[in-house]
């Protein structure tokens, strides 16, 4: 590129989008956010660039198809901006980080979709309704590319928010499966969103989601039914016996926004908990910790594959096959000269 009025070769690399982004180009943390999702070098540069500045602070939002997390996490946008209450807990420890949240991020993880931007109906709307508000940035994610799949593209996504100086990330699962368990190690707060009846709440508690809730919402508490299941999460969670916190249970009503300013609030008092009684300091270092367990792991992986498609293991499998050797012998032996 000798065209001097370009920018060339360095418009898109991740240190100039993430200069950019910090600036406030929501394009340049789309693309940043691309990078992470389509895994490879570009990836690695992305971690290595946001790795290294605080994250924000993390909600999970999880549930089942319909639940009503994505028209929730829209009326908890509105009231975050306002920035978090003051809770009496926080004033225990009023060194805790800044309060006004000028700007908030929503990623919508669709472990069901391999294509990014695949985002349903519904959110398609929401992110049109939002689309010219710059302070708030709305994008959906799927797996694609990244070295051990959303486990490690989400905690990554979640750190190019924070490098870009976004203090607030709103993360929404669908709650099916091992990766809402897996995207609630990546949050603060998990917020179990179920819905007035009692197969929600058994959905979510075999899921594992009682587990790793920390609020419950029961939602469309304008139907019938929401005080029943309500007395149904009490029973189960008594049954986990006595905790530190015991996640508090809110109605709301996510189409009107009744109920969600108490979200916040719980919100809140949950983050102040945890700064107050050290948690969080000692979560997040758990977590990345099993951050590089999983990056170790992958990486393995990807060492086996490679030794999996060798001449040498080709042969190793033929003396195996003869009889010659027992595959511990092998396994030492292709370990050995890897
Ligand atoms: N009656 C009622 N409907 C709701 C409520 N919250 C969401 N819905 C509706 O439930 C449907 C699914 O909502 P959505 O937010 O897309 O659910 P998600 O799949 O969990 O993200 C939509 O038609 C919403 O309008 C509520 O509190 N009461
Ligand atoms: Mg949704």
């Amino acid at each position: 590129m000798s065209d001097a009025t370009e920018r060339g070769p360095r418009r898109g690399d991740p240190e100039t989008l993430l200069e950019r982004s910090v600036a406030g180009d929501r394009g340049a943390l789309a693309r940043l956010l691309s990078f992470v999702e389509g895994g490879g070098e570009r990836s690695r540069a992305v971690a290595r660039l946001s790795y290294r500045v605080a994250p924000p602070y993390v909600v999970g939002i999880t549930g089942a198809p319909g639940a009503g997390k994505s028209t929730l996490v829209d009326q908890m946008v509105e009231v975050a901006r306002r920035g978090w209450p003051a809770t009496s807990a926080r004033d225990a420890a009023p060194a805790a980080g800044p309060e006004a949240v000028d700007q908030v991020a929503v990623l919508a993880i669709d472990p069901t979709s391999p294509f990014s931007g695949g985002a349903i109906l519904g959110d398609r709307a929401r992110m049109q309704r939002h689309a010219t508000d710059s302070s708030i940035f709305i994008r959906s994610m799927a797996t694609r590319g990244h070295l051990g799949g959303l486990s490690l593209a989400v905690p990554d996504a979640i750190r190019v928010i924070g490098a870009s100086g976004i203090p607030l990330a709103l993360v929404e699962t669908v709650g099916v499966g091992q990766v809402e368990v897996e995207v609630a190690a990546a949050s603060d707060t998990t917020v179990v969103v179920v819905t007035p009846g009692w197969g929600d709440s058994l959905q979510a508690a075999k899921a594992g989601l009682l587990e790793v809730a920390d609020l419950f919402v029961i939602n469309k508490a304008d139907r019938p039914g929401a005080a029943e299941a309500a007395q149904d999460l009490r029973q189960m969670l008594a049954l986990g016996g006595e905790r530190e916190w015991m996640p508090p249970i809110l109605d709301t009503v996510a189409t009107t926004g009744q109920g969600v300013e108490g979200l916040w609030a719980a919100v809140a008092g949950h983050r102040a908990h945890l700064e107050g009684s050290g948690l969080l300091t000692e979560r997040r270092g758990e977590r990345v910790e099993q951050e590089l367990r999983r990056v170790l792991g992958a990486l393995l992986g990807e060492r086996l594959d490679r030794l999996a498609s060798s001449e040498e293991y080709r042969r190793a499998i033929e003396d195996l096959r003869s009889g010659r050797v027992d595959p511990y012998e092998v396994a030492d032996n292709l370990l050995g000269s890897s």
